[in-house]
């Protein structure tokens, strides 16, 4: 095999950056850091990377996508065992003065959790559907809704929601990664046929953030507890209809935002035989404005109990 020729060694940063899509400034940190980068020179010498450093960048990126810290993934994409720091780079620029990450790792589950963290958020924003699907897919079946929901793409949407807030920016990141958790929460199998009375389950009027409600019904169904979302902006008229049509024996809203949060409208509810009961969830409401006879739940295990105790 031997060294690429100088026709073999012919891609710059930046389209390594376009083929990987991975920041330039990435690369050139992975390279210093970790000694994962160009072996190629071109005819005029400057740095080139070859098809192999392509291929070892690709293994790195996929790693770290799965939710590998950067350190291990370049050691893994290099060959190099555990344990061992990577080899220093041939060439003079760079060599490794900041030590490798991933020393000093808390618990081992706490540092897995983090790593799938991680690994979903880079996955968001390099907006690699592919591994989102199956970072959000694989946790829901290895831990369960509510432990996949919490531990998982609460701490992922929170993240985006921070970087939005934070930069005006990530409102396509929103969508794709709201697209992805629905259609994997709308895979989880229903434990049986729905049997038995079911939850109504809806957001406010005008409240779009649905995700909750989804997650919520999934985790009924994982429970073998029958429900029915209306999903997002449900008027309030058309809960009082979907209440008399359905005869649940229970009902949940969430408002995720203060604009939906206003609970006047909670005093109408449909009075039903036996009665309903009537819960609310989510940061947006007006608490000490909810009707006494309206619950407030605050977490999704906590929906779960409430609702799978009182479907029977
Ligand atoms: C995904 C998302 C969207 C998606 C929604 C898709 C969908 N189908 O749901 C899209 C892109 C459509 C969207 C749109 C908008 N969004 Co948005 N969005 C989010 C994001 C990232 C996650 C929402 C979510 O699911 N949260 C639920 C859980 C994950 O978060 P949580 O409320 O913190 O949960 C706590 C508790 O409620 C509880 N809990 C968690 N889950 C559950 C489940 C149950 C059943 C229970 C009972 C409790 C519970 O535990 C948590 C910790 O205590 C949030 C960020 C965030 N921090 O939430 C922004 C966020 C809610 N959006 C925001 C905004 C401003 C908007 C927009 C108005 C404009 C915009 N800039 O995008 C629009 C329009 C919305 C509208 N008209 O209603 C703001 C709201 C600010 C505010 N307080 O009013 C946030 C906070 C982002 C931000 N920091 O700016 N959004």
């Amino acid at each position: 095999m031997g060294e690429p020729t100088a026709r073999e060694a012919g891609l710059g940063v930046g389209a390594v950056a376009r083929r990987l899509g991975v920041a330039a400034s990435t690369l050139r940190t992975w390279d210093r850091r970790y000694g994962i980068g160009p072996s190629g020179r071109s005819p005029g010498g400057h740095r080139r990377y070859t098809p192999a450093d392509l291929a070892r960048l690709e293994v790195m990126r996929r790693l770290i996508l799965a939710g590998a810290p950067p350190g291990e993934a370049a050691r893994t994409a290099l060959g190099v065992p555990p344990g061992e720091p990577a080899p220093p780079r041939a060439h003079g620029a760079g060599g490794h003065r900041l030590p490798l990450t991933g020393t000093g790792a808390p618990a081992e589950r706490d540092g897995e959790r983090t790593a799938r963290v991680r690994g979903l958020a880079r996955a968001v924003m390099a907006m690699d559907e592919g591994a989102m699907s199956a970072a959000v897919r694989s946790a829901l079946r290895r831990d369960g809704v509510v432990r996949a929901w919490d531990g998982l793409l609460v701490p992922v949407l929170v993240g985006i929601g921070r970087k939005h807030a934070a930069t005006g920016g990530c409102v396509e990141m929103e969508h794709l990664l709201s697209e992805v958790v629905l259609r994997c929460l709308a895979e989880v199998p229903a434990r049986r046929p729905p049997d038995g009375r079911a939850a109504l389950l809806a957001c406010a009027p005008d409240e779009q953030h649905s995700l909750p409600v989804h997650a919520l019904a999934a985790a009924l169904a994982e429970a073998g507890a029958p429900a029915v979302a209306l999903g997002a902006r449900v008027p309030a008229g058309a809960l009082y209809a979907a209440i008399d049509r359905v005869g649940p024996h229970a009902v949940f809203v969430w408002s995720q935002t203060g604009a939906t949060g206003d609970p006047a409208w909670l005093a109408d509810l449909p009075r039903t035989r036996p009665p309903l009961r009537a819960l609310a969830g989510g940061p947006g409401w007006a608490r000490p404005r909810l009707p006494r006879t309206v619950g407030f739940v605050t977490t999704l295990a906590e929906a779960v109990a409430e609702l799978t105790a009182t479907s029977h």
